[in-house]
């Protein structure tokens, strides 16, 4: 079956035919490829077709699909069981390996995917503090826990307001607009007695990729130590990609927790959110905090990942981070040269192209690039065998497994591309 009689048929059996809605590449006027193998830095879709891949499942396959390392770690665990809902020790070598590379980890819980970690730090916060409020960023997503889905990035974007999320749950939710530090700093004023935590990306990834500006996250640290709020980093995007210990490494400011998820896993489900001591014991069944999982720290999610931590250690970041600045600087001098104006934003690995003339620093100037453009370019690179993320708010990532040959490849294929 072709990549259209399975669209065709999933159609008929989920919503739009996807599981999650970026999928659907509606945001590129396009529809999905369905795949069925992936290794290193390529996909194949069913009817054969290769692509080289900046998606990367979103993020977690940081060393390339199949690294041999990851793969035996996981077959050897599903070979002892796939699943207990019983403590492993799988779970604690991980976390150990965690701790090692983002020291504020004091203590930490496996859940199984982003969304349950930033739930459940904000529950985290919330019971900790006795305070019901908490600021986010415009354009900033963490999952689609129902406190979350104002103003969100990614998919969320595009859905006008929120059905199904009743107007109280969002009432407690503050908004600012990222790099705006001025605004977080009102809210403070005006509510801070009532804000358990200020959550941000520290590197945002939802609405292209937005750098935090100089000031940014210390001043949030300050904020949130001064008022007796907590600062929670959301890691799931930039954990182990921006640096081996993450954004927070990266920047320099230590948050009081963090989430994480994708890489952790090494392409299993996961999610994991951790801090201080003093905080985390706030959770169930030391503190009241309630949090549970079935397969909260599942045996092969927890190899694969530890596996995947272990390998990153041994691979050269700044190397892939300036090969990576190189692809990006070329390919925006190629859309220039076709008399578009492009703003590239790069951090380590991951990066996007805006179809701007001007810097991208917040959520109102995602919004006004040029996405149709952007949906052209895709659709071309796409039909050239380059696998970008279907939405121009999404960022694009390199990989340790991409050679200089992918990236050439992946330029004559920008080269080609008309407007
Ligand atoms: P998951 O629940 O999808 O595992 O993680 C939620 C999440 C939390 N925090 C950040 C910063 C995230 O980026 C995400 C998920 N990212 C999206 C796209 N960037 C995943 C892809 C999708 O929704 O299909």
């Amino acid at each position: 079956m072709d990549s259209k009689s399975f669209y065709a048929k999933a159609l008929t059996l989920m919503p739009g035919g996807v599981n999650s809605p970026l999928r659907a590449c509606k945001y590129v006027h396009s529809e999905p490829v369905f795949i069925e193998n992936a290794k290193g830095a390529y996909l194949w879709d069913v009817e054969g077709r290769k692509y080289i891949d900046y998606v990367f499942s979103w993020g977690p396959m940081l060393l390339g699909h199949q690294d041999p390392v990851v793969n035996a770690a996981a077959h050897a665990a599903v070979d002892h069981g796939s699943s207990y809902g019983a403590s492993c020790p799988g779970e604690v070598l991980l976390a150990e390996e965690i701790q090692k590379l983002i020291p504020s980890m004091e203590m930490m819980r496996m859940v199984s995917s982003g969304t349950e970690a930033t739930m459940s730090a904000l529950r985290l916060a919330r019971g900790y503090t006795g305070r019901d409020k908490f600021v986010k960023f415009i354009g900033n997503y963490h999952g689609h826990a129902d406190a979350f889905l104002a103003a969100a990035g990614s998919a969320a974007s595009i859905v006008p307001g929120t059905p199904g999320v009743p107007e109280a749950v969002i009432s407690h939710t503050l908004l600012a607009q990222y790099n705006d530090l001025e605004a977080v700093k009102r809210h403070f004023e005006e509510s801070g007695d009532d804000i358990a935590c200020v959550i941000v990306e520290p590197c945002a990834g939802n609405m292209g990729l937005v750098l935090p500006e100089d000031g940014f996250l210390q001043g949030l640290r300050d904020l949130c130590t001064e008022h007796g709020a907590l600062l929670i980093f959301d890691e799931v995007i930039t954990g182990f990609r921006l640096a081996p210990g993450g954004a927070q490494e990266r920047y320099g400011i230590t948050p009081d927790l963090t989430t994480l998820g994708k890489i952790i896993g090494g392409g299993f489900p996961v999610g994991c959110f951790g801090g201080k001591r003093e905080i985390m014991e706030y959770m169930a069944p030391v503190g009241g905090v309630f949090q549970a999982g079935t397969l909260s720290g599942n045996p092969v999610a927890m190899a694969a990942g530890r596996a995947m931590l272990q390998r990153l250690q041994e691979c050269d970041y700044p190397a892939l981070e300036a090969r990576t600045k190189a692809l990006t600087d070329e390919m925006a001098a190629i859309l220039r040269a076709k008399g578009k104006p492009v703003y590239v934003a790069q951090a380590g690995s991951a990066f996007t192209l805006y179809f701007s003339d001007r810097p991208v620093t917040n959520m109102v100037e995602s919004g006004q690039c040029d996405y149709d453009a952007f949906a052209v370019y895709w659709r071309q690179m796409m039909d050239r065998g380059v696998y970008l993320a279907p939405a121009g708010f999404e960022c694009a990532f390199t990989s340790f497994a991409h050679s200089d040959e992918d990236f050439e490849k992946t330029l004559e294929a920008a080269r080609a591309v008309e407007f």
